[in-house]
């Protein structure tokens, strides 16, 4: 039997207690998401394989909805801010939302008919992001982008075509600020 309970969510740092789970993303691990896989080699050669984020977990065994947060770390490959994976949902009819606590960055999406959209995340903005778009977050800032994510326990994750075709659109930093710029490489 499943019973209520009060979780806390620290905005500032992401720390969700109690957890049922996490796992930490190097930056070796999304080498080839970048524009430059190289400038990541270089990165990772002069600052170590940081860790760029954290996932944490409410996921109650049993239960039809769950929640966490991520805390992305602020950083750069050369002109690209510091991104997640991206990602489609595995079952085709489940959104999600994303609930920035601190932090600033923006988030990309593509739905699978060639529409594109970034929504901007800050304190205060909840993100709404449908099913069938597929998403990536990326923090802009110079610190870091912590948000509360909520779905379905269902969903899933399909990493796969992000992995191959790319995002359609990268965020990068011109002329000092965070700009959304078509990705030359998505493949179509
Ligand atoms: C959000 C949620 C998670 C997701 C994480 C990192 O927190 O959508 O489900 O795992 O972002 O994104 P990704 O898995 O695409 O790297
Ligand atoms: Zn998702």
């Amino acid at each position: 039997m499943l019973f209520p309970q009060g979780v806390a969510i620290d905005g500032a740092t992401g720390a969700v207690s109690p957890a049922t789970g996490r796992y930490v993303k190097k930056l070796s691990a999304l080498r080839d998401l970048y524009a430059s896989p190289a400038l990541v080699d270089a990165f990772i050669a002069e600052h170590g394989d940081v860790n760029a984020y954290e996932v944490i977990e409410y996921r109650p065994e049993g239960s039809d909805i769950c929640f966490g947060t991520t805390i992305m770390a602020p950083g750069m490959i050369g002109d690209e801010y510091f991104l997640t994976r991206g990602h489609y949902h595995a079952k085709k009819d489940r959104g999600e939302t994303y609930y920035t606590q601190s932090g600033e960055g923006l988030l990309l999406l593509h739905s699978r008919d060639g529409e594109a959209r970034v929504v901007e995340m800050r304190p205060g903005i909840c993100a709404f992001i449908p099913p069938e778009w597929a998403h990536r977050s990326v923090n802009t800032g110079t610190t870091p982008l912590v948000f509360v994510w909520m779905c379905t326990i269902d969903a899933g994750h399909d990493y796969g075509e992000v992995a191959t075709r790319g995002m359609r659109q990268r965020a990068v930093e011109q002329d000092g600020r965070p700009t959304v710029v078509d990705n030359p490489n998505y493949a179509t």
